[in-house]
C-alpha cells in the first residue's frame, strides 16, 4: 500500500485542483490532504480564503480520490505531518518545485505540472471585475 500526501488551500475549487488530486492519487493507493487552515492561508496569501476551512473540508472529503483530510496549521510542521501520516510520496504542483526536496530523506518527492491558465486568484479577479 503506497500512501500519498499533498498540501494546499483548495479555495474555490477548480479543475486545476481536481486534476492535481487525481494525478496525486494515481501515484499510489491512499491520498491524504493537508488542508491549510484559514490562518495559514492568510499568512501565505495575505487574504482570507473565500470559503472557510469547514466548507473546504466538506468539499475535499466528498471527492473520490481523497481518502483523508487534516488541518495544515504551519508550513514548518511539514516533516512531522509526513511522518505522522506515514506518507511514502509527497506530491505538489510545480509552483513549489524544489521547495520540499529536504524531505527526500523520508519520502519520495514529486512535483507535477500545474494546470495552465486557471487559479483561485484569477477567478476572484474575474468575479470582482464583473460587478
Ligand atoms: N494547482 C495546480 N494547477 C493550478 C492551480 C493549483 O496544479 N492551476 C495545484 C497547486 O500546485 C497545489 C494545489 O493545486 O499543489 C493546491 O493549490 P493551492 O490551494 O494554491 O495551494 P497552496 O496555497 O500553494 O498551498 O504546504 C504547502 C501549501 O500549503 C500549498
Amino acid at each position: 500500500m503506497r500512501r500519498i500526501i499533498t498540501f494546499g488551500t483548495f479555495d474555490v475549487l477548480h479543475v486545476g485542483h481536481v486534476r492535481i488530486l487525481q494525478r496525486a492519487k494515481a501515484h499510489g493507493d491512499h491520498l491524504t490532504v493537508g488542508l491549510s487552515s484559514d490562518e495559514l492561508n492568510f499568512s501565505k496569501k495575505g487574504r482570507e480564503p473565500v470559503y472557510p476551512y469547514s466548507s473546504r473540508y466538506e468539499i475535499l472529503t466528498s471527492m473520490r480520490f481523497v481518502d483523508n483530510v487534516f488541518m495544515e496549521e504551519s508550513l514548518e510542521e511539514k516533516r512531522n505531518y509526513i511522518i505522522h501520516h506515514r506518507a511514502d510520496i509527497l506530491v505538489m504542483g510545480n509552483d513549489w518545485e524544489g521547495k520540499f526536496d529536504e524531505f527526500m530523506d523520508i519520502c519520495q518527492v514529486v512535483y507535477l505540472p500545474r494546470t495552465p491558465s486557471i487559479s483561485t486568484t484569477e477567478i476572484i479577479e474575474v468575479i470582482k471585475d464583473s460587478h
